[in-house]
């Protein structure tokens, strides 16, 4: 018998400090998420640390752009979302655009990045890259959250 459920892909989408600064941009990026067939399985405003960001940046430790991109993720409230979708991870990447501003504006002026985004480290969203990010990175923002339980979960069908 044909699959009429689809399967949901968790990613964890942040909206960063510059945008959650302004109440317009940050109530236009929520609407986004909306209008864009997202579920919220969760979504919480918080403010990091430096001590957070570093961790969570881990990766990009010895880039040029670390220092400033650490300290301006601990500057200030930002919001996490657990967003499930098809294919969740692309959509919402998609949606958020090229992570370099000017090349957004430039590329795909219809996205996140390129309407909101103020420089290539202010940027206003982020989202994890792969599964495995996903993962990783839903855990740090919700260390509660039983990511098991959700991932790959079949949408009910209601049949
Ligand atoms: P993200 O991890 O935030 O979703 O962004 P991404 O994959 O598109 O970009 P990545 O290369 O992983 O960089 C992580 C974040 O670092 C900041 N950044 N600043 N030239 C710069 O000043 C610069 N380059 C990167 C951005 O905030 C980027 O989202
Ligand atoms: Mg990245």
């Amino acid at each position: 018998a044909a699959r009429l459920s689809k399967v949901l892909q968790l990613t964890l989408a942040v909206i960063k400090p510059d945008a959650v600064a302004h109440p317009l941009v940050l109530e236009a990026l929520h609407q986004r998420i909306l209008d864009n067939n997202f579920v919220i399985v969760r979504h919480k405003d918080l403010v990091w640390r430096t001590q957070d960001s570093e961790r969570f940046y881990a990766e990009h430790s010895g880039r040029f752009f670390y220092q400033r991109l650490v300290e301006f993720m601990a500057s200030g409230p930002m919001r996490a979302y657990i967003l499930a979708r098809e294919d969740g991870i692309r959509h919402w990447r998609e949606l958020m655009g090229p992570t370099k501003v000017f090349r957004a504006r430039y590329t795909s002026p219809a996205t996140i990045r390129a309407q909101f985004g103020l420089t290539d480290t202010r940027n206003t969203a982020h989202g994890s890259d792969s599964v495995e990010s996903a993962r990783r990175e839903i855990s740090f923002f919700f260390p509660d959250f039983c990511v098991d339980e959700w991932m790959e979960r079949e949408e009910p069908s209601f049949r």
